[in-house]
C-alpha cells in the first residue's frame, strides 16, 4: 500500500542558486547550531542550511534556525535612533551623536541627583561575548551603578546559584555527547523537542543506537514525555519534593556511590537526616508520585552505570529553583555521577548566549567568573582595565527582578534596557507597564523598534542584530562558537559592540579605561584574562573556532599548543577526584526542607495555571512574529486546556475564553488536549499582553528568579465571540 505522497509528485524544493555560503552560528537558542547562509549572484540573502561537519548538530537545523536569514529584513526593524522628550510625544528621528550624547547627559544628570545606583542597566542572553565584556567594562568601571543585571534572572539564574551551591561555581559539567555514554536519563521540566530541537536529536539518536531509559518528569505530557519511557506528572513546583524521596529510597537500600561521595562530597550526614523523613508515601501526598513509581525510579537511576539529569524551566523557574538543582546535584553526586562520560548533572541553558553573559557580561561579578566580593579579583580586573578597584562595588547590587520594585520605590530613575522586552516577559506586566511610566529616562537599545518596551522610552537605540555583526557565544555545553558577519547592519543601526563603546566614550574623556578597536581584539583582552581561570580559553582565537565548528572550555594555550586535549577542548568539568571550586576541593551536599509558599489553586481560582514557549516560536516574537513561515502555526494567543475541565465549564473547542487571576486577565483560544491536567491550564508566554498580566512571579531566595510555572486561575466563558476575537486581535501587535 502506498501512504501519503508516493502516489503524487515528489516535493521539489526550489533552487534559489545559491553561489555563495558563510559560516556563522544560529542566534535564537542555546542549542549553539552550526549555520550556513546562502546568497544568490545578485549578493541577495536567500537561504540557510545546516553545516555538515560541525559536531553540535551535524548538518541539521529546526524551523527556526531554516527561515533565520529572513529576519535581516523583516518588519520593524530599527532604521534609525529615535529621541522624545516625554512618552506623550511622538518620537522624531535624531541621528547617532545627538541621540547618545543625550542618553549620556540624561544617565550624568540622574546619577549626579541621585546617586550612581538611580540609573540601572538590564541586559540579556542574546549579544555576543565580546559585547557582554565591553557593556561590563562600560558599566562596571565608567557608570559605576551596582543595579546591573540581565534577563537571565528570568531563566538561568537558578541553575548558576544551584551550581556554586553544590560544586563551589557555575559552570554546567557535562556536554551532549554524554547521550552516547548515559545508561539512564531523567529530565526535569524541560521539553527539548520544542525547545532544543537539535539537542533533543542528538538524545534520540544515541538512545535508538543503544536504549537507555528515559524519565520526563513534567505535569504536562509534553513531546518529550510522550517519547519517555516513564512520565511522572508532578503536582506543579514540589520536585524538591520528588529529589528527597528518591534520595531517601537509594539511602535506605544502600545503592549510594560510597567511595565517591567520600572522595569528593562534604555534609552527607545533614543530607541523610533531611531525607529520612521524606519516605515515598508521605512524598507521594505532596508530590503526586505513587510510591512504588518512586521506589523504580531510584533503584532505575542508582543501579545504572552511569547516569544523567538534565533540566530547564520547569525546575529553574520555581519558588524553589535554586533547590531543585542543588537537589539535582545531590542525585548525581549521592549517585557518583558528575564528570563521567555519560554521568552527569547537565543545565539545558536557554538564550543562544546565557552562558556568555553568565562568564563574561560582570552582570552580578566580573569578567572570567570573578566575584565583587573577591578583593583580589576586583584588584586584577581594575589593573587591566586601568580602573580603581576602589570604583567598583564590594558586593553585587540588585537581581533584574529587585531592579523593577526599586523604580516603584523611587529608588531608580533611569534605566537602559539592552535587548529584552519586559513588558511581555516579566510577571505581572500590569504592574511591569506602571513601572516602566514612572522612569524619569528609559533608553531602549533593540533590533526591533516596534517591541513593547519602546512606547515607554525616551530614546531608541537600534541594534545590529545577529550576522549582522561579529563575535562568539557559548551554548549549554561550554562551546565557544563563532557568529560570522554575513551582511551589513540593516540601515542606520550599530552592533551592540559599536553602542557600548560609542556610549562610553562619553563617560571616558580623559581615555583612561582602555578599549580595544575591534571585536576580535576584545576576544583577547578575554582570552588573557581567562587564563588559569574555571573557563580558561586562552589556547582560542577567532579563526580556530570557525576551523573547528566550535571549542568547549577549558581550552589552554598549553592545549592549544600540543594539541593533547580533543581537539575541541574540554568535554566535562570535575573529572578527577576532589577538583571542584570549593577550597578543598569537594563538592557540597545540602539538605533541603520544603518550603509549600506557591499561589495554588482554590475554590476562586481553581485551575494551576503554567507557561512555556512552542517551537516555532521565540520569546516575545519580536522576531519569529515576523517570519511568515514560524507566525502561521500559532499567530495567536491560546491556551491548553483538558477536554473534561472545558465540558465543565461549557467551552468548546476553538472559542475564546477570558481567563482571570489576582493580576489581571487575558482573551486566549481553547484549545482543547488531553497534553494538560484536569486541573491546569498551559499559556505559551509568546504574547504580548498575555499570560504574564496573569502571572504572579513569586521569586526565589537564593537567585531571585521568578516562578513562571505556578500560580492561580478560573476560566470564564465569553458568550459574545465576535468581541473576544476583536479583543484578542488587539492584544497583540502583530
Ligand atoms: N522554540 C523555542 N525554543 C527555545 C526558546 C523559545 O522561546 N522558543 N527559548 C529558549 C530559552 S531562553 C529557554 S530558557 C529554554 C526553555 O526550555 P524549556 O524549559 O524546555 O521550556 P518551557 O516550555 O519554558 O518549560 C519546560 C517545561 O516545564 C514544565 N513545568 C512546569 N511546571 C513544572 C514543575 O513544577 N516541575 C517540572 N518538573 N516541570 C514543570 C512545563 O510543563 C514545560 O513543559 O528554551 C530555549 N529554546
Ligand atoms: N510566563 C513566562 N514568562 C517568561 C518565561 C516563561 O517560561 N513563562 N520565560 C522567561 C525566560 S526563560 C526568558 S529567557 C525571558 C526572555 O525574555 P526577553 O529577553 O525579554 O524576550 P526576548 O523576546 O528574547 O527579548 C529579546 C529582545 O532582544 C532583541 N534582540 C535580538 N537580538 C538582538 C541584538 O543582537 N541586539 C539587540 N540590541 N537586541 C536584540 C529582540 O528584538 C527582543 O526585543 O522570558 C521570561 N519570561
Ligand atoms: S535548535 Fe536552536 S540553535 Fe539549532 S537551529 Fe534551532 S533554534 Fe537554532
Ligand atoms: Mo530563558
Amino acid at each position: 500500500m502506498l501512504f501519503g505522497r508516493k502516489q503524487k509528485n515528489p516535493i521539489k524544493i526550489a533552487d534559489k542558486k545559491i553561489v555563495d555560503w558563510t559560516y556563522t552560528t544560529c542566534g535564537y537558542c542555546s542549542t549553539g547550531c552550526a549555520i550556513e547562509v546562502g546568497k544568490n549572484e545578485q549578493g541577495d540573502v536567500v537561504g540557510t542550511q545546516g553545516v555538515g561537519n560541525a559536531d553540535v548538530n551535524r548538518g541539521k537545523l529546526c524551523v527556526k534556525g531554516i527561515f533565520e536569514h529572513e529576519l535581516f529584513d523583516s518588519p520593524g526593524r530599527g532604521k534609525t535612533p529615535l529621541l522624545r522628550k516625554q512618552t506623550s510625544e511622538n518620537f522624531r528621528e535624531a541621528n547617532w551623536d545627538e541621540t547618545l550624547d543625550h542618553t549620556a547627559d540624561e544617565i550624568k544628570r540622574i546619577q549626579k541627583k541621585y546617586g550612581r545606583d538611580a540609573f540601572a542597566v538590564v541586559s540579556t542572553g542574546q549579544i555576543f561575548t565580546e559585547e557582554f565584556y565591553t557593556l561590563g567594562k562600560v558599566v562596571r568601571g565608567l557608570l559605576g551603578t551596582n543595579n546591573y543585571d540581565g534577563n537571565t534572572t528570568l531563566c538561568m539564574a537558578s541553575a548558576v546559584s544551584g551550581y556554586k551551591r553544590s560544586f563551589g561555581s557555575d559552570g554546567p559539567p557535562g556536554c551532549y555527547e554524554d547521550f552516547e555514554h548515559t545508561d539512564c536519563l531523567m529530565a526535569w521540566g524541560s521539553n527539548l523537542p520544542e525547545q532544543h530541537p537539535i539537542i533533543y536529536w542528538r538524545m534520540k539518536e544515541a538512545k535508538e543506537k543503544r536504549d537507555f531509559p528515559l524519565i520526563v518528569i513534567d505535569p504536562r505530557v509534553t513531546m518529550l514525555a510522550q517519547f519517555a519511557d516513564i512520565h511522572l506528572a508532578i503536582v506543579p513546583g514540589t520536585d524538591v519534593v520528588l529529589m528527597n524521596s528518591l534520595l531517601h529510597v537509594i539511602f535506605a537500600e544502600g545503592l549510594e556511590d560510597k567511595a565517591y561521595i567520600k572522595a569528593n562530597t562534604v555534609g552527607i550526614k545533614a543530607l541523610k537526616e533531611e531525607v529520612a523523613n521524606c519516605d515515598p508515601a508521605t512524598a507521594y501526598k505532596i508530590c503526586g508520585i505513587d510510591e512504588d513509581t518512586i521506589r523504580n525510579v531510584a533503584r532505575l537511576y542508582a543501579k545504572a552505570g552511569v547516569a544523567m539529569n538534565i533540566w530547564t524551566m520547569g525546575i529553574n523557574q520555581s519558588t524553589h529553583g535554586s533547590d531543585g538543582v542543588v537537589g539535582l546535584n545531590n542525585l548525581s553526586l549521592v549517585s557518583g555521577n558528575v564528570g563521567k562520560p555519560g554521568g552527569t548533572s547537565l543545565s539545558i541553558t536557554g538564550q543562544c548566549n546565557a552562558m556568555g553573559t553568565r562568564e563574561w557580561s560582570s552582570c552580578s561579578g566580573l569578567p572570567g567568573y570573578r566575584t565583587l566580593e573577591n578583593p583580589e579579583h576586583r584588584e586584577e580586573i581594575g589593573k587591566f582595565w586601568n580602573v580603581d578597584p576602589e570604583f567598583f562595588p564590594k558586593k553585587r547590587g540588585l537581581a533584574q527582578t529587585d531592579i523593577f520594585p526599586a523604580i516603584e520605590t523611587g529608588q531608580v530613575k533611569g534605566l537602559w534596557l539592552i535587548a529584552t522586552n519586559p513588558m511581555t516577559s516579566m510577571a505581572n506586566t500590569p504592574r511591569i507597564r506602571k513601572m516602566l511610566d514612572k522612569l524619569e529616562f528609559l533608553v531602549v537599545q533593540d533590533a526591533y523598534e516596534d517591541m513593547e518596551c519602546v512606547e515607554y522610552a525616551h530614546a531608541f537605540l537600534p541594534a545590529a542584530v545577529w550576522a549582522e555583526k561579529e563575535g562568539v557565544m557559548t551554548n549549554t555545553e561550554r562551546r565557544v562558537n563563532m557568529v560570522r558577519q554575513v551582511v551589513p547592519p540593516y540601515k542606520q543601526s550599530k552592533s551592540d559592540f559599536d553602542i557600548f563603546k560609542e556610549l562610553g566614550k562619553r563617560f571616558n574623556a580623559d581615555n583612561k579605561v582602555k578599549f580595544s578597536d575591534t571585536v576580535a581584539e576584545t576576544f583577547d583582552e578575554m582570552r588573557e584574562l581567562s587564563k588559569g581561570r574555571l573557563l580558561d580559553m586562552s589556547g582560542m582565537t577567532h579563526e580556530l573556532i570557525e576551523e573547528k565548528r566550535g571549542i568547549q572550555w577549558p581550552y589552554t594555550e598549553e592545549q592549544a599548543s600540543k594539541d593533547e586535549a580533543p581537539p575541541t577542548g574540554g568535554k566535562r568539568l570535575y573529572t578527577k577526584n576532589a577538583t571542584f571550586s570549593f577550597p578543598d576541593g569537594k563538592a557540597r551536599l545540602i539538605a533541603l526542607p520544603f518550603i509549600d509558599n506557591n499561589e495554588r489553586p482554590d475554590n476562586a481560582f481553581p485551575f494551576w495555571l503554567n507557561s512555556g514557549r512552542l517551537v516555532e516560536h521565540f520569546h516575545t516574537r519580536t522576531r519569529t512574529g515576523k517570519v511568515g513561515n514560524n507566525n502561521k502555526y500559532s499567530p495567536i494567543p491560546f491556551m491548553e486546556i483538558n477536554p473534561d475541565a472545558a465540558r465543565q465549564l461549557g467551552i468548546e473547542h476553538q472559542s475564546y475564553v477570558r481567563c482571570v487571576s489576582r493580576r489581571g486577565d487575558a482573551i486566549v483560544m481553547a484549545m482543547l488536549t488531553q497534553r494538560i491536567a484536569k486541573d491546569a491550564i498551559f499559556i505559551p508566554f509568546h504574547f504580548y499582553d498575555c499570560v504574564n498580566r496573569l502571572t504572579l512571579g513569586l521569586l526565589d531566595p537564593h537567585s531571585r528568579q521568578p516562578a513562571f510555572k505556578q500560580a492561580a486561575v478560573r476560566i470564564e466563558k465569553l458568550e459574545d465571540q465576535e468581541a473576544a476575537a476583536q479583543m484578542n486581535k488587539e492584544m497583540r501587535t502583530y
